[in-house]
């Protein structure tokens, strides 16, 4: 049985999300980021960053929302979230796995942790760039969807990496030009919000906004 640590409507979403689509037994342990459970000594043994999520695989913390998914896509691999070595796709899912968590994510950390990079004085510049970064982040993916063959990111295949995107995109629904406002982007947007499993997280998440658009 996995035990995910999460706060709703974070980082963690993406794992819980995955955990409902593979059918697997888990268990939510709440990390109110709100709070600042996150902080607290005993989470801190389990993910020394202190943030969230944490997944408890076998016993033993595994943190890194990206880390998590393609550790859960290969243990549960007849789901079909990765794909496997040697497969045609398998070097476009490592590559957006990776950008989706070295550049989309850092990009909104700055933008919803500004003094984190600059200090309290420093936060209006940062912001202002966080939001020129994240915008330039949908012109890729947008462009990117229009030249594939199929919806997603891999193309005709879902992969875990449609559901990190997904979360990140969320995540610009209150900036002043939310992903929603690329056309390609908002077309995909669509499909991925008709799963059932993503609204099944909103509802286990109590989140009301977003999913219906
Ligand atoms: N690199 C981490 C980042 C996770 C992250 O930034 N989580 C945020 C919530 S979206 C968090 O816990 N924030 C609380 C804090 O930083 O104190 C990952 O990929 O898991």
């Amino acid at each position: 049985m996995y035990q995910l640590y999460y706060s709703p409507s974070t980082a963690s979403l993406a794992v819980h999300w995955l955990l409902i689509e593979l059918s697997v037994p888990f268990e939510l342990v709440l990390t109110d980021t709100a709070t600042g459970a996150q902080k607290h000594p005993d989470y801190l043994k389990l993910n020394p960053s202190g943030v969230v999520p944490t997944l408890i695989v076998d016993g033993a913390p595994v943190c890194e929302v990206a880390a998590i998914l393609m550790l859960l896509a290969e243990r549960h691999a007849e789901a079909g979230f990765a794909p496997p070595s040697g497969a045609a796709e398998r070097a476009a899912y490592l590559q957006w796995m990776v950008y989706l968590a070295n550049t989309v994510m850092p990009a909104f950390r700055a933008w919803f942790y500004p003094h984190e990079w600059a200090g309290e004085a420093g936060t209006e510049a940062v912001t202002a760039t966080s939001r020129a970064r994240i915008e330039a982040i949908w012109d890729r993916i947008d462009a990117h969807l229009g030249d594939q063959d199929g919806p997603y990111l891999l193309g005709a295949r879902l992969s875990a990496a449609d559901l990190l995107a997904t979360m990140l995109m969320r995540w610009s629904r209150n900036m002043p030009r939310p992903a929603t406002v690329w056309p390609n982007i908002a077309r995909y947007l669509s499909r991925m919000r008709a799963m059932p499993s993503l609204r099944e997280v909103h509802v286990r998440e109590g989140l009301t906004d977003w999913i219906d658009g």
